[in-house]
C-alpha cells in the first residue's frame, strides 16, 4: 500500500454549451486527471478542476504544485497515512483543487486495495443521491427550456439558478419564470457567486420573497463583513457560503461571524478527508449542508457522489451533480446515469469508476 508515484496529466474536453455566471464562464474543460500509483500495482484516480476565476489555480500550475511540492512530500505514504499526507498538503497554503484530487485519488487507490467502495468506507448512509442542475446565465425561456429538458430527460426537479446580473431584474425574471412554468413540481435556489452587494442582494430577495426559495448562495463577498452579516440575518432562508469558505477555519470563522447558515461542500475544493472535517464542523455548528458542484466531470462528480451519499447531512437534499451532461464528451468507460432525479452510488471497489485509456489518450495535452 506504499505509494511509489503521482501523475499529474492535464486534460480539455469542450462544453457543448458553456456555462455563465457571475464570476467567470467555462467553455472548455480544462482539467487535470490525478492518478496515485502504489507498489501493490493499484491506481487510484481523480480529477482537478481548475476555476483560476475562484482560487486562482490554473491547469499549468495543478500540474506543477503536484509534480514539484506534492509528488516528493507524499511519495514513500502508505495509503493508511492519509491524515500524514492531509497535513504535508497542508503545508501549502491554496492550491485547493490541486489538494483535493491528490487525497481523492488515495482514497481510490485504498478502496481499491481493500475490495471497498469508497462511498462505504467513508460513512455509507444511502446508495443515492438526488440531483440539483445548476442554470447559467441566459433568457428566462432558454433556461427555462433548459430547465424543461432536465425535468423530462433526466427527471431532475431541483434547480439552482445563477444570479448576480445588473440589473437585478434579468435574473429574478428568470427566477419568477421557473416558478410559473412548473409550479410546486420543482425546488429552487440561488447562487450570486458574489456578484451582488448587500443591500442588492436584500432586494432582490425581497422581490423573489413569494417564490418559495430553498437556500440562497454567497450573492455578496463575505469580505463586505458588515453587510454580509446585514444581509444573513435579514434572510428568512438558508445563507450557503461557497467559494468564501475553502477551509475548515473559514467554515468556522464565518460562522461564529453570522455570515453563514450553510455550506457547500464541494469534493472538488476538499477532497474526502477535509470535506469530512467540513461535515463534521456542520453538524456541531448547526449548519445545512447542500453538495455543490465546481463544474465538475463525471470523474469529480462520482467522487461528488461517493461523498454526497455516506452522510445523512450531505444527502438530505439534491446535489449539484448534473454539469457534466453539457460536456461533449468525458472520460469514464460507463458514463454516469441520471435516472428519475437521481445518481446511484456504485458498488465498485474504490470511487467506482475507470478511466477509458482512449479516450484519455484522446484528450490529454501532454502527449502528442
Ligand atoms: C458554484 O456553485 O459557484 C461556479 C464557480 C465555481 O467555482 O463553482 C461554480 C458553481
Ligand atoms: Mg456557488
Amino acid at each position: 500500500m506504499k505509494i511509489t508515484a503521482i501523475e499529474a496529466i492535464p486534460f480539455a474536453i469542450p462544453y457543448r454549451k458553456p456555462l455563465r455566471f457571475a464570476s467567470g464562464e467555462v467553455h472548455v474543460a480544462e482539467h487535470v486527471l490525478v492518478r496515485v500509483h502504489t507498489d501493490d500495482g493499484v491506481v487510484g484516480v481523480a480529477e482537478a478542476p481548475p476555476r483560476p476565476f475562484t482560487y486562482g489555480e490554473t491547469q499549468d500550475g495543478i500540474v506543477a504544485v503536484i509534480e514539484q511540492i506534492f509528488t516528493p512530500a507524499i511519495v514513500g505514504l502508505t495509503l493508511l497515512e492519509r491524515e500524514v499526507v492531509t497535513s504535508r498538503l497542508n503545508r501549502t497554503i491554496g492550491n485547493p483543487t490541486a489538494k483535493a484530487a491528490v487525497d481523492m485519488a488515495i482514497w481510490d487507490a485504498l478502496g481499491q486495495s481493500l475490495g471497498q467502495p469508497v462511498a462505504e468506507l467513508l460513512g455509507g448512509y444511502t446508495d443515492h443521491m438526488r440531483v440539483s442542475h445548476m442554470l447559467g446565465f441566459d433568457d428566462p425561456a432558454t433556461m427555462v427550456a433548459e430547465a424543461e429538458k432536465m425535468v423530462d430527460t433526466y427527471g431532475i426537479t431541483t434547480f439552482k439558478v445563477k444570479v448576480g446580473r445588473r440589473p437585478m431584474n434579468l435574473d429574478t425574471a428568470v427566477v419568477r419564470a421557473l416558478r410559473d412554468r412548473f409550479g410546486d413540481q420543482i425546488d429552487l435556489y440561488v447562487d450570486g457567486n458574489r456578484g451582488w452587494t448587500a443591500s442588492e442582494s436584500a432586494r432582490a430577495m425581497a422581490e423573489m420573497a413569494d417564490l418559495g426559495l430553498l437556500f440562497a448562495e454567497e450573492l455578496c463577498p463575505a469580505d463586505d463583513v458588515l453587510g454580509r452579516r446585514w444581509l444573513v440575518s435579514k434572510l428568512n432562508v438558508p445563507f450557503i457560503a461557497d467559494e468564501s469558505v475553502p477551509t475548515p477555519a473559514d467554515v468556522t470563522r464565518e460562522s461564529l461571524a453570522g455570515a453563514m447558515t450553510a455550506v457547500s461542500i464541494k469534493t472538488a475544493r476538499t477532497g474526502f478527508s477535509t470535506s469530512r472535517r467540513v461535515h463534521h464542523l456542520a453538524e456541531g455548528l448547526g449548519l445545512e449542508v447542500v453538495i455543490g458542484n465546481q463544474i465538475d466531470g463525471q470523474v469529480g462528480t462520482a467522487c461528488a457522489l461517493a461523498f454526497g451519499s455516506a452522510f445523512a447531512a450531505t444527502s438530505r437534499y439534491a446535489g449539484e451533480l448534473s454539469n457534466f451532461l453539457d460536456m461533449s464528451d468525458d472520460l469514464l468507460t460507463e458514463p454516469l446515469q441520471i435516472r428519475d432525479g437521481r445518481l446511484h452510488t456504485s458498488a465498485r471497489a474504490g470511487i467506482g469508476f475507470e478511466i477509458d485509456d482512449d479516450k484519455l489518450t484522446h484528450y490529454r495535452l501532454d502527449r502528442s
